[in-house]
């Protein structure tokens, strides 16, 4: 059982700072704002650049050693018995498009709020502390999502994760120069003692059940796929239906059918058509061409594989049937991932013991600590999104639970590093 050290017994008063912390979240999501009270922070952007040159700022002020790794990826570590390894805590701080201020950006304050507190108690660890941010977790712009996590801990390669391109082009390393962030810290070298990742639950099971804190019990499979649709533009008045090739109407096929195929299966699983282009994009003219994103999510690995199994045998009858040309490539996959038992309980107890209600649950969303899992004792603290909102400008989590969340890190950090 672990060794439990909760606020009633080694600092029982001790507490972060609420105000510091949401003073330190407004000031981050002026970086990108975009109106709504969103944000718009898309990786190695300049605005990407800019919170990342903040951040670093706030890091150094807070005494941390800084490192930049051949990917980008961040981490800050406070001084502890350099022979131990690290307790780590972090997230990201690139956003969606339409992104709200707290996805990512509260794991990685609330870890510094935590290195602050710290400092002002004047309280050592034996471990140090490490608080990082990793190079595109959203996946928005790049994929695969937790790029960055998923090098740091060696599930993804540096020079293949380097030559990504994005949707207009762009070369991720290229744009990590070009930012400023391609740093000379090897990859895949840290390993923590463990890692512990607070986020927003960006969906509405703590809010409707009435919980305080989610003690998360792992990340869902996830699959994205991109497909490429090749028929024939032509005439939207004069071409009789039976001898159209409509790249446009199978891209919506798929979207119907993978929305009816989650429906069918239920359980967790989802299916999200997120993005679709057409060409030449024009009322009258019959799309040539369609680019989608497919993504795929199951908390079970071979009900995932049921479900792309089935897309696959559909897209390929569909385009048969329609006479056109469809390709694709794989942008993400990773199958679920089970946090650690012992760092669930720690969690779930500390949270229990500051008064707090808590309920154990998986996540929908992948995070950077899916790729600490496997290489050390691991687990995420949720606090409620409101409405169950997220990757939208009005998600919101209020100043309270945002600074429940950063106790319940606080303490949970402490007793692995004390
Ligand atoms: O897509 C996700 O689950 C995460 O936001 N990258
Ligand atoms: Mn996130
Ligand atoms: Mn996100």
């Amino acid at each position: 059982m672990s060794r439990l050290i909760t606020p009633s017994s080694a600092y029982p008063g001790l507490r972060i700072d609420g105000a510091r912390l949401s003073r330190r979240i407004a000031r981050l999501a002026e970086i990108g704002a975009i109106e709504g009270d969103g944000v718009c922070r898309l990786a190695l952007s300049d605005t990407d650049r800019e919170a990342r040159n903040l951040v670093c700022g706030w890091m150094r002020d807070l005494g941390l050693s800084v490192t930049i790794d051949r990917i980008g990826n961040v981490v800050g570590i406070r001084d502890g018995q350099p022979e131990l390894a690290p307790v780590m805590t972090g997230s990201h701080i690139d956003t969606v498009a339409t992104g709200g201020r707290f996805d990512g950006s509260l794991g990685v304050l609330a870890g510094l709020e935590v290195i602050e507190t710290l400092n002002d108690a004047g309280i050592d660890t034996r471990h140090p502390l490490a608080v990082g941010f990793f190079t595109n977790e959203e996946g928005a712009r790049f994929a695969p999502d937790m790029l960055g996590s998923g090098v740091h801990q060696g599930a993804l390669d540096l020079e293949e994760m380097l030559a990504v391109t994005d949707i207009n082009g762009c070369i991720l390393g290229a744009e990590l120069q070009r930012i400023g962030y391609a740093g000379d810290t090897e990859v895949n070298r840290l390993r923590a003692h463990c890692y512990v990742e607070l986020h927003v639950e960006q969906g509405p099971v703590l809010e409707q059940e009435g919980f305080a804190i989610g003690a998360v019990t792992g990340v869902q499979g996830i699959s994205w796929s991109e497909y490429r649709i090749t028929g024939t533009s032509n005439h939207a008045g004069t071409t009789p239906m039976h001898l159209r090739h409509d790249a446009g109407y199978l891209a919506a096929a798929i979207s119907t059918e993978a929305r009816n195929l989650a429906k069918t299966m239920g359980g967790s699983q989802v299916a999200t058509v997120g993005m679709i282009r057409l060409l030449p994009n024009l009322v009258n003219v019959i799309p040539s061409e369609a680019l989608l994103t497919l993504d795929l999510r199951n908390t079970d690995e071979s009900l995932l594989r049921e479900a792309e199994r089935h897309m696959e045998a559909f897209i390929r009858q569909a385009a048969a049937r329609e006479g056109v040309l469809v390709s694709n490539r794989k942008l993400a996959r990773f199958e679920p991932v089970a946090f650690d038992g012992d760092m669930i309980g720690l969690v779930e107890q500390t949270a229990e013991r500051m008064g707090l209600t808590c309920r154990r649950m998986p996540s929908g969303a992948g995070h950077d600590a899916q790729m600490f899992a496997p290489n050390c004792p691991t687990a995420m603290v949720f606090v409620p999104s409101r409405h169950g909102i997220s990757h939208n400008v009005t998600e919101y989590t209020s100043p309270e639970a945002l600074a429940a969340g950063a106790n319940v890190l606080l303490h949970v950090l402490l007793n692995r590093a004390i």
